[in-house]
């Protein structure tokens, strides 16, 4: 599926762009707990990152915009050290939610789903999010998921559960015993894992499976829903992990240097994905090196969430005369791991900020700006810190504003450095 028109070459890292190159970025990793170096140290070779893209059956948000773009300042701070980054990501464009929206609205789900990804990419790009080389939609890859829930059978690790309450037999089912390394991820005690099993999708209490945690592989065809030959497996369509999982290996193979997305996907998404990997290619060790979770965005106290609807739309934001970059800074103010609230002074601070900023780099010189560009390389490569990229940059702005500086190249030093490394685009 098409992704996004990319930013501007010239906000961009690499390409000369900025002088010297980034550091080697560590990177917090949900199942050691620690801090994990990525690609190798001298920012040389290939890395992979697979990002859990929308479900698009309501309208993107602020939530999803904070997770895009806290493994965007990733994708650039590993350009910025000077790595050759594959990106992938996925479209979750046939599941429950989606279809149930569909079918309560009357909309076709094919339109539903092509009208939401339509206003993500028109997020992403106002948020100069650098897009994904293969940006791939269920639909696309039904096949290759129906061979990797082939493959799973194939391996006894997959088994078919009879149907009841009317459902016809057939649906299969994926066995966590089958990976000897199944919590891995999460660290999770089985009560929690059972608890956000019910709450995120899972069907614990379903009748005639081995595990209650044993995740759907393949639900068959049900009247009315949409289904796809899977061979052996009978006509039907995809369950939801193994569509990341055999997107992923297919596109980037494994390990993935790192697998990430929203805290919410820690259980039972990527726990779930990971153990489908590790039966898959039994030889090939992890499927991720760096599991990464990103902090939920909050509206009045609650997660951010289509389904509670407390939603801010970017695109409302921008559509109401707010630049972009003020709702980049917003989110890159704070911490891409620590949850946060938005609200009114959220917004107010990003934009002051965002006009001290831009008033700043404007004057014909400044302080020099070197030691500030080798600051933010600093922070961003320790855990990709942006809150504290911004307040140096807040510093060298504060001796600017009230100093000033003979340096001539310090201001547009500035301005590269912010929108390379922070993806924030001050007005030239
Ligand atoms: N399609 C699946 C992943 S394969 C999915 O979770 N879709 S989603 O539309 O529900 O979420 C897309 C991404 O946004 C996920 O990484 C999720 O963790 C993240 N996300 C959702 N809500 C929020 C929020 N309130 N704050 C931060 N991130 C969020
Ligand atoms: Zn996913």
């Amino acid at each position: 599926m098409r992704s996004w028109p990319a930013p501007d070459p010239a906000t961009l890292p690499g390409g000369g762009t900025l002088p010297g190159r980034g550091r080697q970025v560590h990177l917090h990793d949900t199942a050691s707990g620690g801090l994990v170096p990525t690609g190798r140290a001298d920012g040389t070779g290939p890395v992979t990152l697979y990002v859990c893209g929308i479900t698009p059956y309501d309208a993107t948000h602020l939530g999803h915009a904070n997770t895009y773009v806290a493994f965007d300042l990733l994708g650039r701070a590993w350009r910025d050290a000077g790595h050759d980054v594959t990106y992938v990501q996925n479209v979750t464009d046939v599941d429950d939610p989606l279809l149930e929206r569909a079918t309560a609205t009357g909309v076709d789900w094919r339109d539903l789903a092509a009208s939401q990804v339509e206003l993500f990419r028109g997020d992403m790009q106002a948020l100069s999010v650098v897009p994904p080389q293969q940006y791939l939609g269920v639909v696309e890859a039904v096949d290759l998921v129906a061979q990797s829930v082939r493959d799973l059978l194939d391996a006894g690790a997959a088994y078919r559960v009879p149907g009841a309450g009317g459902a016809p037999d057939g649906d299969v089912y994926f066995r966590v015993d089958a990976d000897p390394g199944f919590g891995a991820v999460s660290g999770f005690d089985a009560a929690t894992m059972r608890a956000l099993s019910a709450e995120r999708g899972g069907d614990p209490d379903r009748p005639g499976k081995h595990d209650p945690l044993d995740p759907l592989l393949w639900r068959v065809e049900r009247p009315g829903e949409p289904s796809w030959d899977g061979g052996v497996l009978g006509r039907g369509r995809p369950g939801w992990h193994i569509e990341c999982t055999a997107i992923a290996l297919q596109h980037l193979g494994m390990p993935i240097d790192v697998q990430a997305g929203g805290s919410d996907l820690v259980f039972p998404h990527h726990e779930m994905g990971a153990s489908h990997a590790h039966v898959l290619r039994p030889q090939d060790g992890s499927f991720a090196r760096v599991y990464a979770h990103s902090g939920m965005v909050s509206l009045g106290g609650e997660k951010m969430s289509k389904s509670l609807g407390n939603l801010v739309l970017v695109s409302k934001l921008v559509a109401a005369g707010e630049d972009p970059a003020t709702v980049r800074l917003a989110i890159v103010a704070h911490h891409w791991r620590s949850d946060w609230e938005w609200d009114d002074a959220v917004l107010t601070a990003a934009r002051e900020r965002f006009v001290r900023w831009s008033r700043a780099v404007a004057l014909p010189s400044g302080p020099p700006a070197g030691e500030l560009l080798d600051g933010v390389r600093e922070r961003i490569a320790d855990d990709l810190d942006a809150p504290g990229a911004v307040t140096l940059v807040d510093a060298w702005v504060e001796a600017q504003l009230t100093g000033g500086g003979a340096d001539a190249g310090a201001p547009d030093l500035v301005r590269r450095t912010v929108s390379a490394l922070l993806g924030v685009v001050l007005p030239a």
